[in-house]
């Protein structure tokens, strides 16, 4: 498979990236992953600068290859993040965005000559983001884990691809070379996966997280906070089906209020990625959770996958 220019100019091997999982994707997750040869991504998350600080350098000390960081736009403190990354213009080659429209930062980010790349899941915010000069995109479907939008891969990569010009990375549904070939079939130069990354050997995530997740089958992920306003997806457990349970509640109501619906959901990334709660906590996890069977070092992932992919491209099965 040949690299397209834009991903020979991050100077990757693979063109994969490795989603920016809030509370899971950490500077030595990254660093495994950039240094095997895709594009490690920090997950700012919620988390206040000092600790996204402190996670870019450890990922500048363990590899001298490019990584990226996550901003997730509905965060509190996406702006000082915004700051931190900027004052790191140096270490970091690469910004994606989650949540919402970085549109007001994409200046910025291009003056420091970082990489704009803004996670869409419609045909519109990608056209908006070619608008105000972001590099590129990625696509990403609702098969994905966490927050998700409201079409699927199949469906939104190649029409996305249709509507702009710039590169497109597939998301959302890609867990192996299978995923990643039809995703460049549909037009996709690249493909984030971050579910796969989740058993890595160099990711934190608590053993029942992994566990979780080796166990799933394809009908373990659920969609929470359909209502309430943010739809996550995650793995079936009790917190999951008392939170839709809940905000079903609250919708049939004549005047909805979710704020204890939302205080239900505070936290509960935390209890599952630190404490492995698996009663209170929220797995987030994607659809391909049912595929992904062992726990491997980053860099054989990204060997497996992209040998997979490139065989399928070049017409061996
Ligand atoms: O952002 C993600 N995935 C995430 S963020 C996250 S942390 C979180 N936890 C609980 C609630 C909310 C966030 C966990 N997983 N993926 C990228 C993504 N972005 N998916 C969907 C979108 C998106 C949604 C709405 C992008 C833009 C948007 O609106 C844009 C606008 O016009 O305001």
């Amino acid at each position: 498979m040949e690299l397209s220019p834009f991903m020979k100019s991050l100077g990757l091997k693979y063109p994969i990236f490795q989603g920016g999982m809030a509370w899971v994707a950490d500077g030595k997750l990254a660093a495994a992953v950039s240094n095997a040869g895709g594009l490690g991504i920090i997950g700012a998350g919620n988390a206040p600068a000092e600790v996204v600080d402190k996670e870019i350098q450890i990922a500048k000390s363990l590899t001298d290859r490019p990584f990226g960081v996550n901003v997730m736009l509905l965060s509190p403190y996406a702006e000082e993040v915004v700051q931190t990354v900027l004052a790191n213009k140096d270490k970091v080659a690469v910004v994606t965005t989650g949540a919402g429209n970085p549109g007001k930062y994409v200046d910025e980010f291009k003056k420091a000559n970082i990489k704009v790349i803004p996670v869409v899941g419609s045909v519109a915010l990608a056209r908006m983001m070619e608008r105000v000069g972001v590099d590129a995109v990625v696509a990403e479907g609702m098969e994905s884990g966490g927050h998700i939008g409201k079409l699927t891969t199949m469906a939104l990569v190649p029409q996305v691809v249709d509507a702009v010009s710039i590169p497109v990375i597939a998301a959302g549904g890609i867990g192996d070379g299978r995923g990643m070939a039809a995703a460049f079939m549909l037009g996709a130069q690249g493909v984030q996966m971050g579910t796969r990354f989740l058993v890595a050997a160099e990711c934190k995530v608590h053993p029942n997280y992994k566990k979780a997740v080796l166990k799933a089958k394809d009908v373990s992920t659920m969609v929470t906070g359909d209502f309430a306003g943010h739809p996550s997806r995650v793995l079936k457990n009790k917190m999951a089906q008392k939170f839709v349970k809940l905000e079903k509640a609250e919708a049939a109501k004549e005047h909805p209020d979710y704020t204890q619906v939302e205080e239900l959901g505070n936290g509960s990334l935390q209890r599952a990625v630190i404490d492995g709660d698996t009663e209170t906590g929220s797995f987030m996890a994607g659809e391909i959770s049912g595929m992904v069977k062992k726990q491997q070092p980053a860099a054989e992932i990204l060997l497996e996958v992209y040998t997979q992919a490139d065989k399928l491209l070049n017409g061996e099965h």
